[in-house]
């Protein structure tokens, strides 16, 4: 078989975000745009000759033929062998699994995540490293500098490979190995948490309704919850995935998860409702009436570890990103356990987990996992929770009651304002950056600033450094707010503003109520409205 050298140059733009780059369908289908990130990749990881990679996506549009272009191209650079989930899926902690368990040296992702997909959509390309997490910034930005001086990239020709089709077969000296998806990460669900619990609570009538939203999870999904664990047939609906996920957005939120809001509301609703997003990593729990919030459902992971036979030992330690809700911190805190703080993007937790720092992470979007791989993971945090129950044998709405009684309720939400403008929202940033040392002290609203700073992280363990990662304001009542601008979107810039209060005494408010005099504060200090003619945010988490 023949290796083809194509020449091509510097495509601008290539830099991976928070997770991956991403760019519209359009964008990434365009001549040369998807192979030259490949190539940048492989050059940016040191070449692949004799590597062992692990591919798969979300399904989303493109994902297939996508696959077939890093397979020929993965043959010309020299890789030994790529393991391909079957039809070119895999959900994002399954690759992080396989990455693991076969000893890989990295893995490639083809998803945009929890963005749309289709022609119209998002698509995405995301590199783990043989520990089988997201590549950390040392690579990424070897990616992106390989890809501003490009000049050429190595591809085979040869027929599409094959991958509805369990088993090995050859592109070039190349070995393809075709697996199940589910099988390898579903041994694993079985080996962290009590599945004969988990069965006995779906036997005793426990109803269950999972929104695979379909995306990738569908299927793995099904295999648990409903083949092996005893769940209704029907408790996962939406559950082919779809390139377009069925026209809507696989994001695992009270906003587009909304048709499992509503069943999961009044007096017939099913007992647990949960939801991921496009490549499975997030989670979305909700019980009857009642919705977790993804930063109150890490805590109460934290709290509860010891229900499930992993974390039986109890726990070394915890990590939250910057923005997540300090809910965690205070399980820590009664624990006697360190609580790390991090910035946004599941790649900064690899090292504090592979030093064995910490077993429990997670982000206030809806982002959970564990030392048992090294991405978050939707469908086990859905596991987690289920162990929890079958454990508790009371309602969601009674773990959260009982766990705010006793820590009190930090109360959290996330104001998204999309597609700005990028100018307007980076000064709009500018601005406020420039202003963080002169606000000690001055009145928001009525609330007085107790401090303000630029977040910046120096990782513990290999004491790698990353600056400029969110505006930090503590007022004096003990809330927060924080700014940050997305690095996920694919047009314009995306403005984070998270909003934070704790209280001990009433725990029952309607969540914005609760945080308005945050909120207005916000508004006073960046001026959001008069900057950016926004009066309200697109999305409120
Ligand atoms: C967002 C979330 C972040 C998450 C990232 C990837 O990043 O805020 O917590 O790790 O998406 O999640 P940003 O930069 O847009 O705020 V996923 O499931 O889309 O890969
Ligand atoms: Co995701």
């Amino acid at each position: 078989m023949r290796a083809t050298t194509v020449s091509t140059q510097p495509i601008a733009g290539q830099k991976p975000g928070t997770s991956g780059l991403r760019k519209t369908t359009p964008e990434f289908m365009a001549p040369h745009f998807l192979e030259n990130f490949v190539q940048s990749i492989w050059t940016g990881i040191g070449g692949l000759a004799g590597k062992t990679l692990i591919l798969g996506g979300d399904g989303r549009y493109f994902n297939d033929r996508a696959a077939q272009v890093v397979l020929r191209m993965a043959a010309a650079s020299g890789a030994a062998r790529v393991i391909v989930g079957r039809d070119g899926l895999l959900s994002t902690p399954a690759a992080s699994h396989l990455i693991r368990s076969r000893g890989a040296d990295g893995g490639v992702i083809l998803s945009a995540s929890h963005n749309p997909g289709g022609p119209d959509g998002d698509f995405g390309v995301k590199f783990n490293i043989a520990n089988g997490g997201p590549a950390p910034e040392a690579v990424t930005s070897a990616i992106f500098s390989a890809s501003r001086s490009i000049t050429e990239y190595a591809i085979v020709e040869s027929q599409d490979v094959d991958l509805s089709v369990l088993g090995e077969s050859r592109l070039g000296d190349m070995v393809v190995e075709v697996v199940d998806p589910v099988a390898d990460y579903a041994a694993l669900m079985e080996r962290l948490f009590d599945f004969d619990a988990i069965a006995g609570l779906f036997a005793s009538g426990f109803t269950l309704r999972f929104d695979a939203m379909h995306a990738v999870t569908g299927p793995y999904a099904a295999a648990i919850l409903q083949d092996r664990l005893g769940a209704a047939p029907g408790s996962v609906v939406n559950a082919t995935p779809l390139p377009d996920f069925g026209g809507g957005h696989p994001d695992p939120n009270p906003i587009w998860a909304h048709e499992l809001m509503a069943a999961m509301s009044g007096p017939d609703a099913p007992d647990f409702g949960a939801a991921s997003d496009g490549d499975g990593d997030r989670n979305m729990i909700v019980g009857r009436n009642c919705y977790v919030a993804p930063s109150d459902s890490l805590a109460v992971l934290a709290a509860n570890a010891t229900l499930i036979p992993a974390c039986r030992g109890g726990l070394a330690g915890v990590a939250r990103s910057m923005p997540t809700s300090q809910a965690v911190d205070r399980v820590a805190e009664a624990l006697g356990i360190a609580c790390h703080e991090t910035p946004t993007g599941w790649k900064y937790f690899g090292s504090l987990l592979d030093a064995g720092l910490v077993t429990l992470c997670g982000e206030e979007s809806a982002g959970t996992g564990s030392d048992h791989l090294r991405e978050k993971d939707g469908l086990w945090a859905v596991l987690f929770w289920l162990n929890i129950l079958a454990r508790r044998r009371v309602p969601v709405a009674r773990v959260m009651a009982d766990h705010w009684q006793r820590y009190g309720r930090t109360y959290y939400s996330r104001h998204d304002y999309e597609a700005l403008n990028a100018d307007l929202a980076n000064a709009l940033m500018d601005d406020l950056r420039a202003r963080l040392p002169d606000l000690p002290g001055t009145d928001a609203a009525g609330l007085i600033v107790r401090g303000a700073d630029e977040f910046a992280y120096e990782d513990p363990v290999d004491g790698s450094r990353a600056e400029a990662q969110g505006l930090r304001i503590w007022f004096e009542n003990g809330a927060r707010a924080v700014f940050r601008l997305s690095g996920t979107g694919t047009v314009g810039a995306t403005l984070r503003v998270y909003l934070e209060r704790h209280d001990a005494q009433t725990l029952d408010y309607e969540t914005q109520f609760a945080l308005a005099p945050v909120i207005a504060a916000a508004e006073a200090l960046a001026g959001i409205a008069s900057r950016t003619g926004r009066t309200a945010p697109d999305v409120v988490t």
